[in-house]
């Protein structure tokens, strides 16, 4: 009996697949896919994350039609997914502060803390170990809308912390970080935003808020440090 049962049960699974396959119907989400790193180069599209966490306060929003109206006060400006890699990016929401001249309220819609609010989680794999320069295509609208946090694995080094586009009012590519707060940088050069992957194999990458109203369509980890990406940016691997 149990030799029967355990038969009619793996010809149910064929003939599932087999349905599925023929309709072109996706078992797995495509958001839930692994992106590997080759020849030093990691390319994932920022609404690809296979999960987000810390989300009470604020949390990201796909935006990937003129028609979503996300169920938050938005910073006002229009969706923005004409010239977006892949048809869509992602906007973390509300946004509440736009400028210097709104109240700051830190752990609501600002935080310097990295991994503390709204975090993305990606798949990825590395092949080679090194130093990746961190490149991001973002959307700054104002100037309270313009930083993140990179890390890996639940690790957020100084030297992706406080990640910040220098692109304002369209989308464009940064690989820049803010200095600490408090130390002196004024006429000193911006700081490269970047991270030491020592372990290869399978990883995961994370991206948290630091302020409200980012953003975000695409992301570009590089061994090379004169790649800079153009346009919509190298494809998807
Ligand atoms: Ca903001
Ligand atoms: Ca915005
Ligand atoms: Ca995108």
């Amino acid at each position: 009996m149990f030799m029967i049962n355990t038969l009619r049960t793996i010809l149910c699974t064929i003939f599932v697949l087999t349905l599925c396959s023929c309709l072109g119907v996706q078992l797995s989400k495509p958001n839930s896919m692994r992106f590997e790193e080759e020849n030093g180069l990691l390319v994932l599209e920022a609404e690809s994350f296979y999960k987000q966490t810390k989300t009470d306060k604020r949390r990201w929003y796909l935006i990937d039609s003129p028609n979503v109206k996300p169920d938050v006060v938005r910073d006002g400006d229009p969706v923005h997914l004409e010239n977006a890699s892949g048809g869509a990016y992602i906007e973390v929401l509300p946004d509440t502060r736009h400028n210097h001249d709104e109240k700051l309220i830190a752990g609501e819609n600002f935080i310097d803390k990295p991994g503390a609010m709204a975090v993305l989680h990606y798949k990825v794999k590395f092949n080679n170990p090194g130093r990746y320069y961190i490149w991001i295509r973002a959307f700054s609208s104002n100037s309270e809308d313009d930083a993140v946090h990179v890390g890996l694995d639940d690790i957020w080094p100084e030297t992706s912390m406080r990640w910040r586009t220098l692109i304002n009012y369209e989308w464009g590519w940064s690989r820049y970080r803010r200095y600490p707060p408090k130390v002196e940088h004024k006429g000193k050069p911006h700081l490269l935003a970047y991270i030491d992957v020592e372990k290869v194999g399978k990883r995961e990458l994370q991206i948290s808020m630091r302020e409200d109203g980012f953003e975000m369509d695409k992301i570009v980890l590089t061994k090379d440090k004169s790649f800079e990406p153009k346009g919509l940016g190298p494809l998807n691997k």
